[in-house]
């Protein structure tokens, strides 16, 4: 399993530190919100600040397209070479030539699903694409409740992922912890992006290790039992 460490959720007046103890860890990868006011209501993270957290990190760039035109953003962020970007499947005009551009660029395309947004949606580029990032919540906000019904939404895609031999890579989003990564024992995704519920919420921040692997521990956990 891999670990995200979604960066919207860290210390924003601090990113430099935070950075730093996020580099101690062994997390894998660096979750990056893009959000534009108007695909959600909430706006994060531009380009040129991304460019400055690239150059005090060692991890992989996760970046996240909470936004409309995603053409548009993938042109403004892949200066970046971010390992994956996820677009919501909603928000673009041609699925498929976003995904090849994305594949000419290097960069790993990644479908975006809502918990309000059918499966039917994306079933026509799941041979095509790398990951699919399966919102728990509603995207636009950290903090947020997480969604039960997104459950059965991932034993869904795992289902047709199994009937069609494929392997895209499951990332889950939106209030992961050890209590609703239980609730996923028997349909484990692959990848869990950590906001303020498991990783930068109160507490000391020195121990960051210690909260990824609690959550690595629940995961490996249920693995063994399934
Ligand atoms: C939500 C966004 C996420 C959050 C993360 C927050 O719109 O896409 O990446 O940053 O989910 O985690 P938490 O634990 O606060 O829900
Ligand atoms: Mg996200």
């Amino acid at each position: 399993e891999k670990i995200a460490a979604s960066i919207m959720c860290a210390d924003m007046l601090n990113v430099q530190t935070e950075l730093e103890r996020l580099e101690k860890t062994d997390c894998d990868l660096l979750h990056l919100d893009v959000m534009d006011g108007v695909f959600v209501d909430n706006l994060a993270l531009g380009p040129e600040w991304m460019a400055s957290v690239k150059k005090q990190t060692s991890l992989p760039f996760d970046i996240h397209l909470a936004t409309e035109m995603p053409e548009k953003y993938v042109e403004m962020f892949r200066f970046l070479k971010p390992e994956t970007i996820s677009f919501h499947i909603e928000a673009a005009a041609n699925p498929i030539l976003l995904i090849h551009r994305l594949k000419n660029y290097g960069i790993k395309p990644s479908l975006a699903l809502n918990p309000a947004t059918p499966i039917e949606d994306i079933l026509p580029y799941l041979a095509e694409v790398d990951q699919i990032l399966l919102m728990t919540v509603p995207t636009g906000f950290a903090g947020q409740a997480f969604r039960k019904e997104t459950l059965e939404k991932l034993c869904e895609l795992k289902n047709i992922l199994a009937q069609r031999n494929l392997h895209p890579l499951i990332e889950v989003d939106g209030n992961i912890n050890t209590q609703t990564i239980s609730w996923m024992k028997e349909v484990m995704p692959d990848i869990f992006v950590l906001g303020t519920s498991a990783l930068f919420q109160g507490g000391d921040a020195n121990s960051y290790q210690e909260r990824i692997r609690t959550v690595r521990q629940a995961v490996n956990a249920y693995k063994s039992d399934f």
